[in-house]
């Protein structure tokens, strides 16, 4: 059993919570936070680690939404606009994956750690990104992927992608968590999504999915019309949408789903999403880089439901949340500034963590302690202390998972 003071304990409880001179004891989960004095005299044989003055601790960052095996990608896909992007990614994709080496792999998880993330939710379209996940120290919840639309393949697509669902059933533990990424309303077939969506409800795993991304997608599904329409034509003519939007809401009720970008949403779907116990990941820059505008925060009327994650390199230049967070704090250019960092940290902390089923996320008793000692260098007040690590993070000073110093 440990004790860690500092300057500031930024809990990201409910109440976004901030104890000055505080102190948390801890062995593998948290035993006790509070005030320096209280938790000493609750312990008062322990020989207490003191950080750095105006240093803050804080709950280990948590990423909902990573692609790796897209990792290898630097200048290789198209930006600025999403169906190009998307063509860049069916073409490049066999390149980009045998680039994806083990090394790659590893130097990217190990990037991303010291950035402070502490546990991500991987979303795998192949399988190649396994082995890393599973040797990595962070808690991975591992999210095998189906995609595919034609009815005729539907059981092979199936097939395999239970095989790759069971590489993290067979190693499931703390750290390797598995669940299902149904790809999106336009890829994937809704018998497809449906029969993976009844092994999630049966075997209550976590669920991912992309939604209402680009104006092409809100123009499919809505009148299966628009970018999608001479993009399908090419494979099939006169093809059609295979739901709208609301029925694929819908498809997930009874699953505790997590609905990315949303960029396109209407605020009837997110309250939709939000009453089937959904969350919604917001992905700032990928959303930039690929041109299709940015998520509207004033349709989010629950914001519990806020997660923010960094998608993978395949449309972004970086997988540290604290860039991520600094990019969503100068996109939002219209909102409060100090309301936006809490919200941001509320999105990589707390909300991460209930949206992927991890008790972490908080400085609080019971949780993992998965912590992050931030330092800051000069004095800050109590108010601005949610801003001023925003701004001026890059690597904590010290990291924990599940109480040990990585
Ligand atoms: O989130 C971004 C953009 N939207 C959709 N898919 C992906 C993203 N980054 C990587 N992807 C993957 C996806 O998992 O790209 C493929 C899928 O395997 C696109 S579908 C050919
Ligand atoms: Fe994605």
């Amino acid at each position: 059993m440990q004790i860690i003071q500092a300057d500031f304990i930024l809990t990201c409880n409910n109440d976004f919570e901030i104890i000055e001179d505080g102190a948390v004891a801890f062995d593998e989960r948290i035993l006790a936070v509070g005030k320096s004095e209280d938790i000493l005299k609750q312990y008062p044989t322990c020989e207490p680690l003191r950080a750095a003055k105006n240093a803050c601790i804080m709950p280990g960052l948590i990423n909902p939404h990573v692609h790796l095996e897209f990792s290898a990608n630097k200048t290789t896909l198209a930006y600025g606009n999403f169906m190009s992007w998307l063509e860049s990614v069916i073409q490049k994709r066999e390149e980009l994956l045998e680039l994806c080496d083990a090394e790659l792999l590893d130097a990217t998880l190990e990037m991303m750690l010291r950035s402070g993330t502490t546990s991500f939710g991987a979303i795998s379209s192949f399988g190649f990104d396994f082995e890393a996940c599973l040797k990595s120290v962070q808690r991975v919840v591992y999210f095998a992927e189906v995609l595919g639309s034609r009815p005729d393949s539907i059981d092979i697509l199936f097939a395999d992608f239970t095989s790759r669902l069971r590489a993290a059933e067979d190693t499931q533990s703390a750290s390797m968590i598995p669940a299902i990424s149904v790809h999106s309303p336009y890829s994937t077939h809704p018998f497809l999504a449906r029969n993976a969506l009844d092994l999630a409800k049966k075997r209550g795993y976590k669920v991912s999915t992309h939604f209402m991304e680009s104006k092409a997608e809100r123009d499919w599904l809505d009148s299966s019309s628009g970018d999608f329409y001479s993009f399908f034509a090419n494979f099939a003519p006169n093809a059609r949408a295979m739901c709208n939007a609301e029925e694929y809401i819908e498809l997930f009720a009874g699953c505790k789903t997590l609905f990315t970008h949303c960029v396109q949403a209407k605020a009837d779907e997110l309250a939709l999403i939000a009453k089937n116990g959904g969350f919604i990941t917001h992905c700032p820059v990928s959303n930039r880089l690929l041109g299709v505008g940015k998520f509207d925060l004033e349709k989010l009327t629950c914001k519990d439901t806020f997660t923010l994650g960094t998608d993978g390199l395949s449309s972004n230049i970086s997988l540290s949340l604290w860039d991520e967070m600094r990019a969503f704090l100068l996109m939002h250019e219209k909102e409060q500034i100090s309301s936006l960092a809490k919200l941001a940290l509320a999105g990589v902390t707390r909300n991460a963590a209930n949206a992927l089923g991890l008790e972490a996320g908080q400085i609080e008793q019971n949780c993992y302690a998965d912590m992050l000692v931030c330092s800051l260098d000069n004095l800050v007040v109590k108010e601005d202390l949610a801003l001023q690590l925003v701004l001026h993070t890059h690597k904590p000073t010290q990291i924990f998972i599940g109480g040990k110093a990585v």
